[in-house]
């Protein structure tokens, strides 16, 4: 390799270049940027990533963007009556040093939470180091992103297979049938699916003969590129999962395959799907029983097949119960664990077979959240009662918290009241690059470092990605001014909160040992042999290897476990009997996603929002019309929880009935320090979402179909 690959930018007038991985969604794009004098050049997809093979969206080349913005943190502030202090790192520890265990001392160790959002996943030092951090705060009131995300995922795997991190992925570059259920990887480039350029890999299963079918109450960019969408009204997907299920038994067209001696409660299932018909769930789908028959035929009839279900199926009211009958649909079609099915990956950095997570028993349900008792899972309790947990008086409320990489007042349903909840705290610290909605409400936000500042190895994705693959990025830029790795923080944070000095590891070297050590032994790697081949190392393709992962006790595939089937009379009696009359609110809210924004936090980038408003309500021409609004005119709409006023955009993309908002806006605050994103403010969908409304099996946010009322302007 060149001595002028991939060193830190340097005041050199040499055209360098540097190579490494995009973090910012799970894709894991491989990216070659050409800088000089410590200036970017540009920014472009490596044609030679194993894995992306070129691939780059906006958010990559916006990298830069995040580096060079004026509003990142550079110091840890203080906010003082006379508006944000800059202070010492020192000073910052010592004061959360002492608030946060004299609050602890006096009201026990619950009374501190942690919040902890998306862009630790994407993040190397994040991930070594935060459970070490977390386990130092001594508190149950844990919290995270993943219950307004694809909790219903881990818990399936965890009760079907043993282990919350044994996920699925659906082998798409070998498939012959896709059914993509409330998932449009064509925007989000894919998710417990890393597939960079989902699109080619789209075109290709085409190109082979084989079919895409998109269930979705929107007909998205995703459905666009499929041969069939069908229309689903929100909220309902565990009725088409259990009629199809019931129609593979109901017409003898069950097919375990090779894990047939491997699964077991195949009866309790039968059983459990028999209350499902097509005929009987017809009407509240509004999808034909003859679709559903023959979709089911599709799929079993298909030479590969997999259901692959995402956020909108898992953010529902039963979204647990569409993640278990997603998986149990793979296997009874004897695509489990199958190419071109949904398949198993074998990371070489193997956390599950060889790091802290293996075997690690499920603590699921192990306690019971104060004010509503809702389930532990995974060391966290559900982000939807987090407010409830602050403004509910009486032993065990929480009255301090530490936010680390998370945006919850925009992020979480009904954030406005997390906001207010925050700012009724004793105490609150936040670990970020901005002063956003959520770090305003601190007394002291510690500044991270981020992206191009960071090294990178994906920890994460590389376990949901549809290829085995290795690489590893060094950092381009130091830190700006007193900004830290969060990494750094975390060891400094739990060492003074546990009393433990710290260990003086770092993550390379965590890494070089876990990918030593991996079972797989990938091609002998080691962290040198990473940084020789700067574009990436490519393990192959999906194999065949369930039975060596599987982590039940017993050593059997569990298609249906106990509290799924129990789980079926909530979801007969929410739909087929005493049926809430929605009449005050009519419509049904979805939510979307766009391909310039990531969540609530890159909208701070010019680059990622010029244009025409991004956030807008798509509605569908004759709801427009018997509402008398158009494109352009502005709308109300509310909910139980709340209102808000947008800009509508007529599409017969919508299902009638149906509306969309997209996630992550409402930067429209005074007081925090987001100068583009400010300008481009538009609403929360989250001032509008209900944090009552939850799937209570798993715990999980619930953001499809909440009824809305509407209203012209
Ligand atoms: N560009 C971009 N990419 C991203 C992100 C981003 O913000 N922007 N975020 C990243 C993150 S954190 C994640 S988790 C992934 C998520 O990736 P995806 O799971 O692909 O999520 P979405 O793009 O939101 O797609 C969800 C789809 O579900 C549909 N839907 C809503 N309700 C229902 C329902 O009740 N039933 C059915 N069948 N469909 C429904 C919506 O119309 C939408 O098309 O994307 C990641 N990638
Ligand atoms: N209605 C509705 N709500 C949704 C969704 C939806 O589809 N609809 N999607 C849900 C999903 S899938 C997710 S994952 C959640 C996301 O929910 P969150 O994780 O709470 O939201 P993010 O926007 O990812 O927040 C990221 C925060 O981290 C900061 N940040 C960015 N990079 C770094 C870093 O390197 N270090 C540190 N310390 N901070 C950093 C940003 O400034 C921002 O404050 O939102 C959920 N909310
Ligand atoms: S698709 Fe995702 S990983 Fe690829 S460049 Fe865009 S944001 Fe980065
Ligand atoms: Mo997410």
């Amino acid at each position: 390799m060149s001595a002028t690959i991939n060193t830190i930018a340097t005041d050199s007038n040499e055209v360098l270049k540097h190579y490494r991985t995009c973090n910012v969604c799970e894709a894991m794009c491989g990216l070659v940027i050409e800088h000089q004098n410590s200036k970017i050049l540009s920014i472009k997809g490596d044609k030679d990533d194993p894995l992306s093979k070129g691939h780059i969206c906006p958010k990559g080349v916006a990298l830069q963007d995040f580096y060079n913005d004026p509003d990142r943190l550079t110091h840890p502030l203080k906010k003082t009556d006379s508006g944000w202090e800059k202070i010492s790192w020192d000073n910052a520890y010592e004061e959360i040093g002492s608030r946060f265990k004299g609050i602890q001392e006096q009201h026990g160790d619950n009374a501190l939470a942690s919040y902890v959002g998306n862009p630790n996943a994407h993040n190397m030092g994040n991930l070594l180091y935060i459970s070490n951090f977390l386990r130092s705060l001594k508190t149950k009131n844990r919290y995270s992103s993943a219950s307004a995300d694809q909790l219903p995922h881990h818990v399936a795997s965890n009760f079907m297979l043993g282990n919350g991190m044994l996920v699925p992925i659906p082998d798409i570059d070998r498939t012959d049938f896709m059914l993509i259920i409330g998932g449009n990887p064509i925007v989000s480039n894919g998710s417990l699916m890393t597939a960079p350029g989902v699109g080619k890999r789209m075109k290709a299963i085409q190109a082979r003969g084989g079919r895409i079918v998109v269930v979705d109450p929107r007909k998205t960019e995703t459905a666009l590129k499929s041969d069939e969408h069908i229309f689903i009204r929100p909220n309902r997907d565990a009725l088409l999962l259990a009629a199809l299920i019931h129609t593979l038994f109901d017409e003898g067209l069950v097919q375990l395959g090779h894990l047939e001696t491997s699964i077991v409660e195949v009866d309790a299932l039968e059983n459990g799907m028999a209350d499902f018909s097509p005929e009987k769930v017809s009407e509240v789908l509004t999808i034909s029983a003859a679709k559903i028959r023959e979709l089911a035929r599709e799929m079993a009839g298909a030479k590969s097949a997999i259901c692959y279900s995402r956020m909108g199926a898992s953010t529902q009211e039963f979204g647990g119960v569409c993640l278990w009958l997603t998986n149990a649909l793979n296997i009874l079609t004897g695509n489990f664990d199958k190419e071109g099915g949904a398949m198993f990956t074998q990371p070489a950095f193997d956390s599950l077979m060889s790091g802290p997570g293996k075997g690690k028993p499920s603590t699921y349900g192990r306690y019971k959240s104060r004010v509503h008792s809702l389930p532990f899972y995974n060391g966290e309790f559900p982000i939807s009662t987090l407010a409830d947990e602050i403004l509910t008086e009486g032993e065990g409320q929480v009255r301090a918290l530490i936010t680390a990489a998370g945006n919850p007042v925009l992020s979480s349903p009904n954030g406005k009241r997390l906001g207010e909840a925050f700012s009724s705290l004793d105490f609150m610290v936040s670990i970020d690059v901005y002063l956003n909605e959520t770090t305003k409400y601190a007394d002291i936000i510690l500044p991270a470092a981020t992206g191009l500042q960071l090294s990178h190895y994906d920890v994460v994705f590389n376990q949901f990605s549809v290829r085995n693959t290795a690489k590893y990025s060094p950092a381009l830029y130091k830190p700006k001014a007193e900004q830290r790795e969060d990494w750094k923080i975390f060891k400094q944070l739990a060492a003074l909160m546990s009393g433990k000095p710290d260990d003086g590891s770092t993550p390379e070297f965590i890494l070089d040992m876990m990918i030593k050590n991996s079972p797989q032994k990938a091609e002998s790697l080691t962290l040198k042999k990473l940084e020789e081949n700067p574009s990436g190392i490519d393990l192959g393709p999906l194999k065949q290897c369930l039975l060596e992962r599987l982590q039940t006790e017993d050593g059997k595939i569990h298609i249906a476990p106990e509290l799924y089937i129990d789980d079926l009379e909530r979801l007969n009696k929410r739909f087929f009997e005493n049926r809430a009359s929605q009449e005050s609110y009519p419509f049904e809210l979805i939510s979307r996603r766009q391909a310039r924004s990531h969540n609530t936090w890159t909208q701070n980038s010019y680059r990622l929002v010029k244009g025409k408003n991004p956030c807008t309500m798509l509605i569908h021409p004759d709801d427009a019309q018997s509402l008398n609004v158009a494109t352009g005119q502005s709308a109300k709409v509310s909910s139980t929880v709340g209102s808000v006023s947008i800009e509508v955009e007529v599409s017969d993309e919508m299902m009638p009935g149906v509306v969309s908002i997209p996630q992550g806006w409402g930067h429209n605050h005074d007081d925090t320090k987001l100068s583009v994103a400010a300008n481009q403010a538009g609403i929360s969908v989250n001032d509008l979402t209900d944090a009552s409304n939850i799937d209570v099996l798993t715990g999980n946010a619930v953001f499809s179909g909440i009824p809305v009322a509407i209203l012209a302007m």
